[in-house]
């Protein structure tokens, strides 16, 4: 069974996580013509919606959860129905291995005919009578399928996660099982065998490294590579992994190098979505994460992306840019959880189990409107997450400085070198990165 390699970037997407996906998924299978497919870890943000609606593109398939499930290991075996002949059953059991499924006219699992159901069957007809002894063989296949069924075979869902369910089935007398969909209808059979060992989900990691980032039960796939530009924590794995984490404001720009390397150019749309995350993850090549190599890359970008026909035509990198950084912008328009929520990431430092998550706005003073149900949502989300304390980074991308609400916040913290306001919260004057200006700040204050 060909498997495909799923790309997927973090939890809570923003733009560059989703785009270098989509972009590195399109490359190998460009490139090297594998099943790539690209893949996405949760909802995507307001700033990524407005991309994709319009570039007139679907977000990529949603993976919450890397453990493999029934799909991997149901093989769609051929099946018969009810009334059928048992003839017909037969037929099908010796292109199968010795089992035929029976469905009900609804397509649903009836039972299953195997090697044990037809003996017990054959054993009922004949009895102990020893005149029934001479019933021919061919009599005894008029019979309709339903008569010879095993009914009481388990069922499960091709979207159950296998390792759920694995005990039950260990104490099952039966080998096989149906695989049923959505509505209960006939999937396939899986066999007892396949559920002990199944294939691991392949998975390539782009723009982070962490596996408390990534989808659910990562452990449980098989990682491939990781292409990212954040700090190194990256999981064990037990084979060599491909693995590049550079110094560049975007993995966009990381996946824009690699199309160029292969000669190859990508689609304008495709091209356009990698260039939103790489002026979303510069803030317009204004964020101090910003390189030579991400402006090289944001004009190899706009050079594919704003060709004539495409729907980009009109756009410049600056206008373009605006209107990326604009369909982030506002806290008046969000729910409070959306705002702390739809960019958090979770770390553990010094004994400290924190979040902190990064909000754009274009004006700071948005904060004052919105201090205490913001602070309400930080408190929330710390309890809900049972982590220690949250922080909330509001970000003025049009001045180049950010305000700190703190939740719960360990007396070490006080050290923070961002000036405490009458409210409490913090201002840090050119700060704009969470990854390269404060969480090294804050990662420095925790470990001491
Ligand atoms: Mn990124």
């Amino acid at each position: 069974m060909a498997s495909p390699i799923y790309v997927v970037g973090h939890v809570n997407p923003d733009t560059d996580s989703i785009a270098s996906a989509v972009g590195y998924a399109w490359l190998l299978r460009e490139r090297d013509h594998v099943d790539a497919v690209a893949a996405r870890a949760g909802n995507i943000n307001a700033q990524t919606a407005w991309i994709l609606k319009y570039l007139m593109m679907e977000p990529p398939l949603l993976i919450n959860d890397a453990s493999p499930r029934f799909e991997s290991v149901v093989r769609r075996l051929d099946s018969t129905t009810q009334e059928m002949p048992l003839s017909q059953a037969w037929a099908i059991s010796t292109r199968t291995g010795g089992i035929a499924p029976v469905l009900d006219k609804d397509g649903m699992p009836y039972g299953l005919i195997n090697g044990r159901s037809l003996f017990n069957y054959i054993a009922t007809m004949i009895g102990v009578r020893k005149e029934n002894h001479d019933i021919p063989i061919g009599k005894i296949l008029e019979s309709p399928c339903q008569d010879a069924a095993d009914t009481k075979i388990l069922k499960f869902n091709v979207t159950t996660k296998i390792k759920e369910v694995v005990d039950r089935i260990l104490r099952e007398e039966g080998d096989e099982f149906f695989v049923i969909d959505e509505s209960g209808r006939y999937v396939g059979i899986c066999r007892q065998r396949d559920l002990l060992n199944p294939p691991r989900i392949q998975i390539i990691m782009v723009d982070h490294n962490e596996a408390q980032q990534s989808v659910a039960s990562l452990e449980e796939a098989e990682l491939i590579e990781i292409l990212d530009h954040h700090r190194l924590g990256n999981p064990s794995t037990h084979m060599p992994i491909r693995m590049s984490v550079d110094i560049v404001g975007s993995t966009s720009t990381l996946v824009s190098e690699r199309m160029e390397e292969a000669g190859i150019s990508a689609p304008p749309k495709i091209a356009g979505l990698m260039l939103a995350g790489l002026l979303s993850d510069t803030l317009n090549l204004t964020s101090p994460t910003t390189t030579e190599r991400d402006r090289t890359a944001s004009v190899r970008l706009s050079r594919w992306a704003f060709v004539k026909g495409s729907v980009l035509e009109e756009e410049t990198q600056d206008s373009f840019g605006k209107k990326v950084l604009m369909a982030s912008t506002g806290l008046a328009n969000r729910a409070p959880n959306d705002v702390v929520q739809s960019d958090m990431k979770i770390y553990q430092a010094g004994g400290y189990n924190f979040s902190i998550s990064q909000a754009e706005v274009g004006d700071l003073h948005e904060v004052t409107d919105h201090l205490i149900v913001l602070t309400n949502a930080l408190n929330d989300i710390r309890e809900k997450k049972n982590i220690d304390f949250a922080v909330l980074m509001v970000t003025d991308v049009v001045r180049s400085c950010s305000r700190l609400i703190l939740s719960n916040p360990p007396a070490v913290l006080d050290e923070l070198p961002y000036a405490v306001q009458s409210d409490k919260t913090r201002i840090a004057d050119g700060v704009v990165s969470r990854k390269k200006q404060l969480l090294p700040v804050v990662l420095g204050i925790l470990e001491g």
